[in-house]
């Protein structure tokens, strides 16, 4: 008899699992993330929770590519960018884990939509029909990257709910404020909320996903609780975390890096090996939790690997013009 055991970041292949027993050991990772017990459990605030509708997800096996190595889970939660809880690399996981709320959360469809709505983001997902699991590169516009297993749902279900009005061409994603809780945006050390756009066709794309989980969990409040963008052909900087606002909008929004740098930061943010970022070479990456003490190096891949899904939308643009 073949009997395969699944990986870690598999554990959302939960079917051959009897649910019972799926649902202890999950729960016991899960806490074990957050560093506490099982004991503890039953006395865990409601707010160190993020959103659970989904859970288990199911693996999506049309974007589980073999040779993609999962980034371990302490790399992917442990080594972020989310400058509303400080700018190293190690401040995101205990700063916005200081009672910081992610649940309940609520996050608004608005603009040039036919049916504008504010969702729970529990409700959300029920309502697009559950969350899958989808395996991504996860490329930094600071030359190093990861693959990480994002839970979550396409983007293009929310366009579709959303039903957006013809004058409607471009999407504006924003961010959370809370100044009491992000000491970040006490200092300022950007200008909040932190935005992001995206062209409506680039939205719809089949890769454009928004991850409420990775790892088969919910999503840890550093990696963007409860839900956050993810596209995984353009720099990281575009995978806005924390949405609390969704807007179809007829211009091209400013996004927060090319209005704090707009000589080194473009609308567009795809990966393109070909187009140097002014102060250092994109041709290849620093390999996050990779073999040997600083990683490993490795080439990037134009449109970091998904040039089949999305060179389409590009056809007939200067890509140097618009880095
Ligand atoms: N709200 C918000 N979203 C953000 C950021 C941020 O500072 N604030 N940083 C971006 C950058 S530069 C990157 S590389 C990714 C990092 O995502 P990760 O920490 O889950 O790897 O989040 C992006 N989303
Ligand atoms: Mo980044």
């Amino acid at each position: 008899m073949l009997i395969r055991s699944p990986k870690d970041w598999e554990l959302s292949e939960s079917a051959a699992t009897p649910e019972k027993l799926y649902r202890l050991t999950h729960r016991r990772e899960f806490l074990k993330t957050l560093g506490l017990g099982v004991a503890t459990a039953a006395f865990l605030p409601r707010g160190l929770l993020a959103a659970t509708a989904g859970f288990p997800t199911k693996v999506n096996p049309a974007y589980r590519d073999p040779a993609l190595k999962p980034t371990p889970y302490e790399f992917v939660t442990g080594y972020n960018n989310f400058y509303e809880f400080g700018t190293d690399k190690s401040d995101p996981k205990p700063n916005a884990n200081r009672g910081w709320q992610t649940e309940p959360w609520t996050v608004e469809v608005a603009g040039l939509v036919g049916n504008p709505a504010k969702f729970d983001v529990n409700d959300l997902v029920k309502q697009l029909g559950g969350a899958e699991q989808r395996v991504y590169r996860h490329r930094c516009v600071e030359a190093w990257s990861m693959v990480i297993p994002w839970d979550g749902f396409p983007l293009a279900k929310l366009v579709a709910l959303a039903n957006p009005k013809p004058e409607a061409k471009f999407l504006k994603l924003s961010s959370f404020v809370d100044k009491k809780n992000a000491p970040g945006q006490r200092e300022g050390n950007l200008d909040y909320p932190y935005v992001e756009g995206l062209r409506i066709d680039e939205a719809a794309n089949e890769l454009a996903f928004i991850a409420t989980g990775i790892y088969g969990k919910p999503i840890p409040n550093q990696n963007g609780a409860p839900l956050r963008l993810v596209t995984p052909w353009k720099y990281g900087f575009k995978g806005a975390k924390s949405l609390v606002k969704i807007e179809f909008v007829a211009k091209q929004p400013r996004n927060t890096w090319n209005i704090m740098a707009p000589d080194e930061y473009g609308f567009y943010a795809n990966v393109n090996p070909n187009v140097d970022h002014p102060r250092w070479s994109q041709a290849s990456e620093r390999v996050i939790g990779g073999e040997g003490v600083f990683g490993s190096r490795q080439r990037t891949l134009m449109f970091n690997g998904y040039e089949k899904q999305v060179a389409g939308l590009y056809r007939g643009l200067d890509l140097e013009k618009n880095y």
